[in-house]
């Protein structure tokens, strides 16, 4: 609408411009040329009135020259007639001369100069017409005559151009400035918008949706664009023929397009619909300003880029202050923002809710009850009654989208939706549900301590598929069920039954989106580092939400113990710690991130000098695209998880280390553990080993660098996040 009003303006402005020049040379045509006649006309009045008066001047009869001044004030537009002395003092004027209209400048420069001079004035009746004209005797100038005209009509004939040309301007600009309106509203901009709205819909791989599209004014490059069209969709088929065949070789990596193959076979289209506390997209306004950021959280890490591939629906939470802004009246809307490629439908809450939900079950409950990280667990009846009764909303949320659709796929996500599985195959038994529980399954023993565990594991096992990321979170869910409920165990095939109803319980260990090459900026920038004061010839990083199951004070505590032992990394040696913040809603976790700045201020002291601290904490969030850029810069990455489902920071990592080289040191106690056996391995209690394990990473040769890296970037690559959902969703269709 802007850029219609600016045309519109520029238009106008145009228009404005040409006519008033026009308007201005046709007023001063006008004026020149209505001048002029006035001016031969009264000259010619003042050469007869001359004749007459002339004799009596020169016979110095002033009453003569009066009368006779008389008779000619009768002519038509002569306003009035005067005579003057050689002296320029008045000798007779008509009786219709007006007073105060003749300069005596006029009158001698006339004499003078012996020629007649003119000048327009204005007197009570409007403009005049002024001539002063010498009267001669045999060669010498004996007095001046001074004839006054009416000249108000050349005055009424100029502001009549410029009241004509005004009207006419004002028509016109109403004309074409409505017109271009009309025009690009309706014209161009509805051209250029079918013409938008088709090339995307190609993008996205709807050529149909451009069969009806003419493009109206831009119908030339229609021919274009369908040509485009084709061989857009040829290139498609191509790649997804080759995709196809690649499906079937199975040691091909696993992409995007490859998941989308996939997809396509195995569920022949069938819509995917995920369910999760944390939203991938969350709209903030700060000071008026919108804001869309991506939260930091292993699961919106590892679900974003499968959603990206497939599509379909995101039930989540809307946790951003503008969230309710950006949503239609069923919550929903597209992303990512700024290339749709899928649904997120956000349920909101109450304080209450989330309270009790969110902060009390999932957060002070569930996660210290899953990781041993000696922290107690609260268990508190009223946040219970908050769990499921938001559980129920999350599985309402779903069952209203899959109203229409045949067994719908559903992968919920995680510990904050124990219940939803069993809840959703109540009113659906046709739904094909999984559960993936993204932090590890504990001891059955340590599981038995909560009050709910019954409720929890019977919702869970309603879902067709419970996945973990390894094979001891399964076992250990395994006993648990056997020791809490009736219910067949198949150790066989690692399946529950109970009811008729069979729920396979399965390993998927998570991983992440291997990034291209495209994506990893080679050599690596190094502005960050300059930003943050970075200086030394090595560097460590760590990146972690402040979580105490990450064990980030016992890193720092390595690293103390590495200054310590090795004096001689003093000021050459760097830790950067990236720590977002996170469920700022519990008091642990508020203590944990006071805790975690006073433990990197204390050895600061210890160590730090006036030009270098050891340990550097940026506590707030990175982009994904900046974090990679700092897993490039460091030579070391530092993983000491005390307890973690998987842990994926290790892997993008790895992921980022195109040059091959750099060192991983991971926690025994992270999943991911397993799947990277080339990583320095460290019991993260132990300040010792971690500082022995800096150290060995500061020391290693080149060489074992790169054969360690290879073999875990050879890890993650081939079983990365796409490989991950495929295995799931396989195993969930296979059913
Ligand atoms: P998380 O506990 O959140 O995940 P993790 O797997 O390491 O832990 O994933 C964290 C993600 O957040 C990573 O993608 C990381 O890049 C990002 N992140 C961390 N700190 C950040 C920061 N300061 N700024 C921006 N991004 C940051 C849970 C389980 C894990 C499991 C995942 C996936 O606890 O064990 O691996 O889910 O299942």
């Amino acid at each position: 609408m802007r850029q219609i009003a600016t045309l519109t303006a520029a238009v106008i402005i145009a228009v404005t411009l040409i006519a008033g020049l026009f308007a201005l040379s046709e007023a001063n045509d006008t004026q020149v040329n209505l001048s002029a006649t006035i001016q031969s006309r009264t000259q010619v009045v003042a050469d007869s009135i001359a004749g007459t008066v002339a004799p009596a001047l020169r016979a110095d009869a002033t009453s003569t020259v009066r009368t006779t001044l008389d008779k000619l004030s009768g002519e038509e537009r002569v306003a009035g007639v005067g005579v003057y002395d050689v002296t320029g003092n008045p000798i007779a004027f008509s009786s219709n001369m007006p007073s105060n209209v003749t300069s005596q400048t006029i009158i001698t420069t006339s004499m003078d100069s012996d020629q007649p001079q003119s000048s327009f004035t204005s007197g009570p009746q409007g403009s005049l017409f002024v001539l002063a004209d010498p009267i001669d005797q045999n060669g010498h100038v004996i007095g001046d005559l001074v004839v006054v005209q009416n000249a108000q009509y050349i005055t009424d004939a100029v502001w009549n151009i410029w009241r004509t040309d005004l009207i006419r301007l004002f028509l016109e600009i109403l004309l074409f400035g409505g017109a271009i309106a009309v025009l690009v509203r309706f014209v161009f901009y509805r051209a250029i918008r079918d013409a938008a709205d088709a090339v995307r819909s190609l993008r996205a791989g709807r050529p149909d949706d451009t069969s009806g599209t003419g493009f109206g004014f831009f119908e030339p490059l229609t021919s274009e664009i369908k040509k485009m069209s084709a061989s857009l969709q040829t290139a498609r088929r191509a790649a997804s023929e080759e995709a196809r065949m690649r499906l079937e070789k199975l040691d091909s990596p696993w992409t995007a397009d490859r998941l989308k193959e996939f997809i396509k076979a195995y569920l022949k289209d069938r819509p995917i619909f995920v369910i999760s506390n944390a939203e991938p997209y969350v709209h903030s306004r700060a000071n008026g300003r919108l804001q869309t950021s991506v939260p930091a959280g292993g699961v919106i890490t590892a679900i974003e880029p499968v959603m990206e591939a497939c599509g379909g629906v995101w039930i989540a939470q809307g946790s951003g202050n503008a969230d309710k802004e950006m949503v239609d009246e069923d919550g929903k809307l597209q992303v990512p923002p700024e290339e749709p490629r899928y649904t997120l439908k956000r349920v909101f809450l109450t304080p209450e809710e989330r309270a009790g939900y969110y902060d009390g079950v999932s957060n002070e409950a569930l996660w210290p009850l899953c990781h041993l990280a000696h922290v107690r667990p609260q268990f508190r009846s009223e946040d219970w009654v908050e769990y499921r009764k938001v559980n129920a909303l999350f599985a309402k949320a779903l069952l209203d989208e899959v109203r229409h659709i045949e067994r719908p796929i559903v992968l919920v996500q995680d510990f904050h939706l124990a219940l939803v599985p069993s809840l959703i195959k109540k009113s659906r038994p046709d739904a094909q549900v999984a559960i993936f529980w993204h932090i590890p399954w504990p001891s059955a023993a340590q599981f038995s301590i909560c009050p709910w565990r019954k409720e929890i594991l019977e919702g869970m096992l309603g879902a067709d598929l419970v996945g973990f990321h390894t094979q001891q979170y399964c076992n250990n869910f395994l006993d648990t069920v056997a020791q809490e409920i009736e219910a067949r165990i198949d150790y066989e095939r690692f399946a529950v039954v109970r009811g008729g109803h069979e729920t396979r319980v399965d390993p998927f260990p998570i991983s992440i989106a291997f990034p291209g090459e495209a994506e990893i900026t080679t050599p690596p920038d190094k502005e960050m580092l300059d930003r943050l004061n970075i200086k030394t010839e090595f560097l460590a990083l760590g990146v972690d939400r402040l979580d105490y199951i990450k064990g980030i004070p016992e890193r720092f505590r390595g690293v103390e113990f590495f200054l310590q032992t090795y004096p001689e990394y003093l000021g050459r040696f760097t830790f950067l710690q990236i720590a977002s913040p996170t469920r700022a809603g519990v008091e642990k976790y508020r203590e944990y991130a006071e805790q975690v700045l006073a433990e990197a201020e204390r050895i600061n002291n210890e160590f730090g000098t006036a030009d270098w601290r050891p340990i550097i904490v940026e506590h707030r969030s990175y982009s994904h695209g900046d974090l990679r850029k700092l897993y490039q810069l460091a030579d070391i990455c530092m993983v000491t998880s005390i307890h973690d489902g998987m842990n994926l920071v290790a892997k993008e990592y790895v992921a980022a280390r195109s040059e091959e080289n750099g060192v991983l040191i991971l926690s025994n106690f992270t999943g991911a553990s397993r799947d990277l056996a080339s990583a320095l391995s460290v019991n993260p209690y132990s300040a010792e080993e971690s500082a022995e394990a800096i150290y060995q990473a500061l020391i290693m040769p080149e060489s074992e660098q790169r054969r360690r890296m290879k073999a875990m970037r050879n890890a993650v690559r081939d079983y990365n996040v796409y490989r991950w959902s495929a295995e799931i969703i396989k195993a969930l269709a296979n059913l």
